[in-house]
C-alpha cells in the first residue's frame, strides 16, 4: 500500500519493534553510490538551487508561499519568509547539492524543491552524522504523479555522496514508521483576531470579553524586573549557552548535537540588524527570524537559563480582512535548575520552567505576535495547562531514514491518544 516506502530503509508499520539499536541498511564508498542522477519525466530538470542568489531564495520562497503545508481545512498554509529560509538552510557546513530543485524544462519555472542541512544526532547512546530534511514541496498543479518519490530518491543520493546515510524528518502526514508523535498545543495572543480569521472560536458560555480578559498577560518580562537578568542572547553568550544547551538535552533521547558555530547559527544568526534597547518589550525588528533570550546572574554574570522562539507566520487563506497569521513557535530552551539535585521531586524545574516560558510569552505578544505554538515535547508539559495551552488538532511525526530504534515514548507526553 506503500508503494515507495515499502522499498526504503525505514520500519514498515506493523513490525515489531526493534530490539537493538543501528543502521538497517550499511553504509556504501562514495564509488559505489550511484553517480547520476535519477531520470525524472520529460520535460523537467534537475536545478540545484543557489540559496545566496536571491533571486533563486524569491524562487524558493514562491513556491513554497502558494504550495506548502496546509492544514486540514485549507484554512492556513505555512508562510516561511525569504529570511527565515536562508537561515534554516544555510547552518554551517551544508552543502548547495543538497538544495534539490526541479524545473520545468521550456521555461525554468522551479515546480519542486526538497532540502537538507547536515547534523550531527543522538539517538539514545548513539551518536551519528545525519541529514535533516525538510521543505518537500510539489507545485499543486504537478501532484499524485509520483514525484516525490524521485526528490526523495536524488537527495538521498546526495546525501550518500557527502558520506551521510542516516536522516531525521518530520510530516503530518502518517507515512512508514514514526518514531515518535508530537501534538501542536497554542496559546492564544491576539484573541479578536484569531476568533475572526477562525483560529479558534468562542466557546459555548463564553464571551469574546472574557476570553480576551483570561488570556491577557503583563506587558513587562518577570525576569527583566529586580535586576533578575533577562536579555537577549549576544555573541558573548555562546560558550555558556552552548554548555547549558549539551547539558540540559542530555534529559532526552533524541536531539541535535551542537558545537558553538551552530549555536552561533541557530539562536544569534537570525536576530535581525540593530540592537533593540535594553527594557524595551514592545515592537520587534524588521525581518527577525530568531528570538533567543539568556538570563545572565548580576551576581556571578553567569548565563544560568535561556529560551528561544522563531517566526513562521500562516497566509490565512480567503480571508478578506486579514493576509496572515503572525505565530511564535517554540524552540529550545535549558535551565541550570535542572542540574541541582532533587528540582525536579520538589517542583523547583516546574517552577522554573514556568517562569521563563511565561516570559517568552510576554515577550511574544509585546511583539506583536498573534499566537504562540509549541510541541508536546523537551519538558513542555511542566507549562502546557497552567499557561492556557489548548490542545490543537494538528499532529507531528517525527521518522528517522536507515536507523532502528524503539520507539520514543513519552513525547506526546499529555493529551492522550492523538
Ligand atoms: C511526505 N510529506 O506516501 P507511498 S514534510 C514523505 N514525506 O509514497 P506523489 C511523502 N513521503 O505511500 P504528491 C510525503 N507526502 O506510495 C507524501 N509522501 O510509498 C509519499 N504537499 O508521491 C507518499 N510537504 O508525488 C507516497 O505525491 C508518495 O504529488 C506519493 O507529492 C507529495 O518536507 C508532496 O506537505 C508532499 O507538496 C510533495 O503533496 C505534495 O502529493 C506537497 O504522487 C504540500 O510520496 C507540502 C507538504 C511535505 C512536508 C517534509 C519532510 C519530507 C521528508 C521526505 C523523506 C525524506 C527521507 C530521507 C531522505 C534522506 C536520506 C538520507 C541519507
Ligand atoms: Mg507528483
Amino acid at each position: 500500500e506503500h508503494k515507495f516506502w515499502a522499498t526504503q530503509p525505514v520500519p514498515q508499520l506493523g513490525d515489531a519493534p526493534p530490539l537493538g539499536d543501528g543502521y538497517i541498511e550499511a553504509s556504501k564508498p562514495r564509488e559505489e553510490v550511484r553517480q547520476e542522477p535519477y531520470p525524472l519525466p520529460k520535460d523537467f530538470q534537475w536545478s540545484t538551487i543557489d540559496l545566496n542568489d536571491p533571486n533563486q531564495l524569491k524562487e524558493v520562497y514562491e513556491l513554497l508561499s502558494s504550495n506548502y503545508v496546509e492544514d486540514d481545512h485549507a484554512s492556513f498554509r505555512f508562510q516561511y519568509s525569504a529570511e527565515f529560509l536562508h537561515w534554516a538552510l544555510m547552518p554551517p557546513g551544508h552543502h548547495r547539492e543538497w538544495h534539490v530543485g526541479v524545473r520545468v524544462a521550456s521555461n525554468k519555472k522551479l515546480v519542486a524543491f526538497i532540502a537538507g542541512i547536515p547534523m550531527t544526532l543522538r539517538v539514545r547512546e548513539n551518536v551519528f552524522h545525519a541529514s535533516e530534511i525538510n521543505y518537500l514541496c510539489v507545485h499543486k498543479k504537478l501532484r499524485s504523479k509520483r514525484l516525490a518519490p524521485v526528490l526523495i530518491k536524488e537527495v538521498t543520493r546526495q546525501c550518500h555522496l557527502k558520506g551521510v546515510f542516516q536522516a531525521i524528518y518530520t510530516a503530518g502526514v502518517l507515512l512508514p514508521t514514526p518514531v515518535s508523535t508530537c501534538r501542536y498545543y497554542h496559546r492564544l495572543l491576539n484573541v479578536p483576531k484569531l476568533v475572526d480569521i477562525g483560529f479558534t472560536y468562542i466557546p459555548r458560555n463564553m464571551t469574546l470579553a472574557r476570553m480576551i480578559r483570561l488570556n491577557k498577560l503583563p506587558t513587562v518580562p518577570d525576569l527583566s524586573r529586580n535586576n533578575a537578568g533577562l536579555r537577549e542572547m549576544e555573541e558573548g553568550d555562546v560558550k555558556q549557552v552552548l554548555s547549558l544547551y549539551t547539558r540540559y538535552m542530555q534529559r532526552f533521547k533524541m536531539v541535535p548535537v551542537m558545537t558553538e558555530s551552530d549555536v552561533r547559527h541557530q539562536f544569534l544568526s537570525g536576530m535581525g540588524k540593530g540592537q533593540r534597547p535594553p527594557g524595551v518589550w514592545k515592537g520587534r525588528r524588521e525581518q527577525q527570524v530568531v528570538w533567543t533570550y539568556v538570563v545572565e546572574d548580576p551576581r556571578t554574570n553567569r548565563i544560568t537559563d535561556f529560551f528561544s522562539f522563531y517566526t513562521l507566520p500562516s497566509t490565512v487563506i480567503g480571508n478578506l480582512k486579514y493576509n496572515t497569521v503572525e505565530i511564535a513557535y517554540l524552540y529550545y530552551y535549558a535551565t541550570e535548575v535542572a542540574f541541582s539535585s532533587g528540582a525536579e521531586e520538589d517542583g523547583r524545574l516546574k517552577t522554573r520552567l514556568q517562569e521563563l516560558i511565561s516570559d517568552a510569552l510576554i515577550i511574544a505578544d509585546q511583539a506583536g505576535f498573534d499566537v504562540f505554538n509549541c510541541l508536546t515535547l523537551m519538558d513542555n508539559n511542566q507549562f502546557l495547562e497552567e499557561f492556557k495551552f489548548g490542545r490543537g488538532d494538528g499532529l507531528l511525526h517525527y521518522y528517522l531514514y536507515n536507523w532502528r530504534t524503539a520507539p520514543l515514548a513519552g513525547v506526546e507526553a499529555i493529551g492522550g491518544d492523538p
